[in-house]
């Protein structure tokens, strides 16, 4: 099997033949896994070959036609190329598309908005943030002093798991942040960008929105747009976006996007890489095609399938459903000792790939957590609607009621192979 994904490492296998076996296992790892992490994706054959090409030799300190290097004419078309086609995705006037991840875009828009101690308003990494938005341990809430604001946590509340936007002005009254972070790495709701811009109006905070999660989803309307109503917004180009690894900043204000330019290089970064640019602006070409909508649809119709089928066989979802890509499975109400490492330690031997999870307000560690995030995605890619999704949800149920039971993980894997066959990748 792994001989037969060498096929397309024929310069590899004869150089590296270590790496190429283990870029080859991937490959088949991928092709026969049903992979239900909510960030990550499928690229296209397209955008693999853009990523994969002799863009990556090139040195482009600079931006399209200021560069520190001569030989980039090729390079500044192909980066105006993905800002143009950025913007009319996302309907703003400025695109940085430099950032080499999401959490670069942060820095990047901290470093320009921002004084080091200065306050900022965003969510906890177990209430759904991300570790870029003031973790303790990540330069956001080491140099920075964030102030976080609550979700709505009693779950007899008809809003429970949506943002607290009472607590939320009052915390920002209270403290005067400069900046207001909105956008997560897990959080099932719409996220209403009006009434956060006008919380930071109100305490005359800056709003940055950090829809990596969501960018797909926003590109094609799934989502309501964070413009106008955001100041700045950051994104990774690799989840719902479905481009290479890599990150992007948007902006309508021509102040904020000399700032943020100047952020990104010489700020936090030095060559960009064009290789990743090139990979960039073919997703984003695939973005602005019809059926890339349709895509988006599915993804968002497969996860309201997947969260009503697991709470009709009895799991519990943090703000009991999805509006978009992601749901959160609160295993405390399955099993008190159940916790989301056992969990997908037991998937991923069946072939099921999802990640634990921190859940609000969670008394065991990041390392092993109370939840299972899973999220659609991926296997829209693949090609599932509603009928795999739904067998998708049986074979969750299953492994986890069986407790791991060898037996349940060995008979999942194999409906895990054959639906992976009849919805084999694109490449
Ligand atoms: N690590 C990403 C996620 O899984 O959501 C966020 O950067």
């Amino acid at each position: 099997m792994v001989q037969a994904a060498l096929k397309n490492l024929s310069y590899l296998s004869e150089t590296d033949a270590e790496i190429a076996k283990l870029i080859g296992a991937e490959q088949q790892r991928q092709e026969n896994t049903l992979e239900l992490i909510a960030s990550e994706n499928h690229v296209s054959p397209a955008v693999l070959e853009a990523v994969g090409s002799c863009l990556t030799n090139k040195y482009c300190e600079g931006y399209p036609g200021k560069r520190y290097y001569s030989g980039c004419g090729n390079y500044d078309e192909i980066e105006a190329l993905a800002i143009g086609r950025a913007r009319k995705l996302f309907g703003c006037n400025y695109a940085n598309v430099q950032s080499h991840s999401g959490a670069n875009a942060n820095l990047a828009v901290f470093f320009a908005l921002l004084e080091p101690g200065d306050v900022f308003a965003s969510i906890e990494l177990s209430d759904g943030g991300h570790l870029t938005h003031g973790s303790p341990v990540n330069l956001s809430g080491k140099w920075f002093k964030p102030v976080p604001y609550p979700l709505i946590y009693d779950e007899s509340q008809p809003n429970y798991g949506h943002i607290d936007f009472d607590a939320l002005r009052r915390v920002c009254l209270e403290h005067r942040p400069k900046l207001i972070m909105c956008g997560y790495s897990v959080h099932s709701r719409i996220i209403d960008f009006a009434q956060f811009r006008s919380v930071a109006d109100e305490c005359g905070a800056l709003l940055l929105a950090d829809i990596a999660h969501i960018a797909g989803l926003v590109a094609t309307g799934v989502h309501p747009s964070p413009f106008p109503h955001c100041h700045v917004v950051t994104t990774t180009t690799h989840k719902t976006l479905r481009g290479p690894r890599g990150g992007m900043i948007l902006t309508n204000d021509e102040k904020l996007a000399t700032q943020i330019d100047k952020a990104v290089f010489p700020g936090n970064q030095g060559g960009p890489l064009m290789h990743a640019i090139a990979g960039k602006a073919v997703a984003f070409g695939e973005a602005l095609q019809p059926a890339f909508n349709e895509y988006c649809r599915q993804i968002v119709t497969n996860a309201i399938v997947l969260a009503e089928d697991l709470m009709a066989r009895g799991y519990h979802i943090v703000s009991n459903g999805t509006d978009n890509h992601v749901m959160l499975l609160d295993l405390r109400h399955t099993d008190q000792e159940l916790s989301g490492h056992t969990v997908s330690t037991w998937l991923e031997s069946a072939g099921i790939i999802a990640n634990k999870n921190t859940v609000p307000r969670d008394s065991r560690s990041p390392f092993v957590t109370s939840g299972l995030r899973l999220g659609t995605p991926a296997l829209t890619t693949r090609g599932f609607k509603e009928p795999q999704i739904r067998h998708v949800a049986g074979l969750l149920d299953r492994v986890i009621n069986s407790g791991g039971h060898v037996d349940a993980i060995a008979e999942v894997n194999d409906q895990v192979k054959s639906l992976c066959a009849q919805f084999p990748l694109a490449y």
